[in-house]
Parts: C-alpha cells; sequence; structure tokens
C-alpha cells in the first residue's frame, strides 16, 4: 500500500508536534529536520515513530542532504523564526531565517529534481494594516506588513508564487490566522497568560497578570485544526494558490485574559500592565474571511476557542505539577 512521506521541517516546535501526531494517525512515514541544539521534549513520546535528520536550513548542503534521506511526496515548512515581537530585536535574523531556509529547500529541490508537493507557510500578519472596511480578509486584500516577521513572511509566500511560476512546482501558500492550543510557545500572549495563571494557582507568584497591549483583536483558531487544515491543502489546494486558515471570528487579547481568569480556581486575580509588553506598531485588527478553503478545499474549524484556551491552561497546570520542586 501507498504510504505517504512527509518532510516536516521545524518538527520540534509547536505546530510541529501536532502536525506530527496528525500525519502519524493518517499513517504517513514522517521524517523530521531539526537542528542539533533544537528542544525535543514536544516529540519525545512519538519520536521512536519518527525519521529525524539533522540540520541547519540555513545551509543548503546540509538541507540537500535532508532532501536525499527524506525523499518526501510532501514537505510542510514549517522552521522558522516564528516570534512577531523577537522580529523587532533581531530584523536580520529574523529575514534570515525565514526567508534563506525557504530558498535553500526550493533550490535543493531543483537539484534534486524533487516533485514534492511543498506547503509554503505564510501568515494573518503579512496582511498587518488592515482597514475597517476590508474586514474579514480576503486572499486579495493588499499586504502591509507592519513587523520584521511580516515582511519575511510576505516574501516567502511571493517566493512560493514565484518557484510555482518560474518552475512548475507543486507549492500551496498558507496564510495562517492566530493558532494555539497546548505546548503553545509561553512567548504568545495567549500562551503566557496561561501558565501565569497556572503558577498563581500553583503558589508560584502573587495574583496579579502583567498584561501588555489588550486592545488587538485576533483571528483565532486550533492548532489540532490548523495542522488538518494544512495536509488537505497539500492533498487539494491549486498549486500556486493562496488560502486562509482562519476561524472568521476575532477576539480581543482582554477577553482570551479574562476567559483565562474566570477558568482559574482562584478567587481575585489583578491585571497589571507592563510597558515593557507593548510592540513598536501592533496590528489592531486580524479577522479573516475563510470563504475560499471552505469552498475549494471543504476546511473549516471545529474546535471552539473556549476549548483550546481550556486545554492550554490545562497543559500548563500539568507542565508546572510535574517541574522538580
Ligand atoms: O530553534 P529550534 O532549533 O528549536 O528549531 C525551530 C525551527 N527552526 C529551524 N530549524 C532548522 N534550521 C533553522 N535555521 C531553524 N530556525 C528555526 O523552527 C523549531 O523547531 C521551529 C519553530 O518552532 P516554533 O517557534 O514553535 O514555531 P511554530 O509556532 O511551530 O510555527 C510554525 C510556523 C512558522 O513558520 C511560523 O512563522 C508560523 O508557523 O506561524
Amino acid at each position: 500500500m501507498f504510504r505517504v512521506r512527509i518532510l516536516i521541517t521545524g518538527i520540534t516546535g509547536f505546530v510541529g508536534s501536532h502536525l506530527t501526531e496528525f500525519a502519524l494517525a493518517r499513517g504517513a512515514a514522517v521524517i523530521g529536520a531539526l537542528r542539533w541544539r533544537s528542544k525535543t521534549e514536544h516529540i519525545e513520546r512519538i519520536r521512536d515513530q519518527l525519521t529525524l535528520v539533522e540540520s541547519d536550513l540555513r545551509d543548503i548542503l546540509s538541507v540537500r542532504t535532508v532532501l536525499e534521506q527524506a525523499q518526501p511526496d510532501y514537505i510542510i515548512h514549517l522552521a522558522a523564526q516564528s516570534f512577531v515581537a523577537a522580529s523587532w530585536q533581531t530584523p536580520g535574523e529574523t529575514f534570515h531565517t525565514n526567508v534563506n531556509c525557504q530558498v535553500n529547500l526550493f533550490e535543493a529541490m531543483r537539484q534534486l529534481k524533487s516533485s514534492a508537493r511543498f506547503l509554503v507557510i505564510g501568515s494573518s500578519e503579512e496582511y498587518g494594516l488592515v482597514h475597517p472596511n476590508e474586514l474579514p480578509i480576503r486572499e486579495t486584500n493588499p499586504l502591509r506588513p507592519l513587523s520584521p516577521y511580516a515582511v519575511s513572511k510576505v516574501t516567502q509566500d511571493l517566493m512560493g508564487y514565484q518557484y510555482y511560476k518560474s518552475y512548475g512546482m507543486h507549492i500551496v501558500r498558507a496564510r495562517a490566522f492566530n493558532h494555539t492550543g497546548p505546548r503553545r510557545g509561553e512567548t504568545f500572549s495567549e500562551s503566557n497568560f496561561a501558565r501565569q495563571i497556572a503558577e498563581m494557582e500553583a503558589g508560584l507568584r502573587e495574583p496579579v497578570v502583567h498584561v501588555g497591549d489588550l486592545n488587538p483583536t485576533r483571528d483565532f483558531s486550533d492548532v489540532r485544526d490548523i495542522v488538518r487544515g494544512y495536509w488537505m491543502l497539500l492533498e487539494r489546494g491549486t498549486p500556486g494558490d493562496v488560502y486562509n486558515l482562519c476561524s472568521g471570528v476575532d477576539w480581543s487579547i482582554e477577553r482570551v485574559l479574562k476567559f483565562l481568569i474566570g477558568k482559574s480556581t482562584l478567587p481575585r486575580i489583578e491585571i497589571r500592565h507592563d510597558p515593557a509588553r507593548l510592540r513598536p506598531s501592533d496590528v489592531p485588527i486580524l479577522r479573516g474571511s475563510r470563504e475560499k478553503i471552505e469552498t475549494e478545499v471543504g476546511w473549516r474549524g471545529t474546535i471552539p476557542l473556549e476549548q483550546t484556551l481550556t486545554d492550554l491552561l490545562e497543559y500548563w497546570r500539568q507542565r508546572i505539577a510535574a517541574r522538580p520542586r
């Protein structure tokens, strides 16, 4: 029986670990690219079911080796400097990682004549400044990126288009809106809040949650829905095309925080604003249109955000309980 071989870059990351679980459940052979220094805690439980290949994707020779070993049918390229806020501190590094890892993969595919299907992971951050009359955001909306991270993702996205056009490669482009769930990095606001609350419940800190700007609104999906969408895009998406993955509903960061506080076992939690958590320019509102992916690919999320946030808080409770004291 034919068994799809999927190469997942950034396999040790938040999305990588969820995508790996999904692909294994589908019966795929999973090959993961990771760096020698990558933390493997998220994939430890399933490590014996994977083939792992060491590579820094900024090095084309090492990328060639990965492709030669993996011989993939599908490539989902998740590896990236993924944190918008960090990109203000390290714009050059963000650009270098996000752009060069992908161009190395494309060039190595060309050199090795790989016909693998490739999914480019873009972001709703590419839309950046969105006017109220442009909501919900469609794929045709102008891109007005507002952070170094967003510019790097625009570049990855358009590079995917160019390689599709220039060389006829099977490249589909995803623009994922915010996604969260268990294992989300603590640098991301909703996960940071959940962790702070879990630490308060464990008596490790005073009941004060430190926050940045609570006003922006974001369109959140569950990461487990998003990875299913990624898979479906490779199976059914039109090469060269771009697709939003979103819920079509936006929540303010404040609403997310208040929901998490409402789930806490503590009677009262103070909210304290911390200017260090503010970004130079933030995107005020992101709400996507999911019409294209729903109509053309048949994907829509099924897990409500309330469930996702509850699972995220529970994840932090369990991690904190498991820590040596
Ligand atoms: O930094 P590491 O060694 O822990 O590995 C990260 C990997 N990565 C790289 N792998 C190979 N060569 C590189 N030069 C390189 N730089 C980074 O990417 C880690 O395994 C992964 C990123 O994981 P997270 O930060 O948890 O990102 P997440 O949320 O899974 O995002 C996946 C994709 C990214 O393209 C985001 O920009 C997008 O979804 O939102």
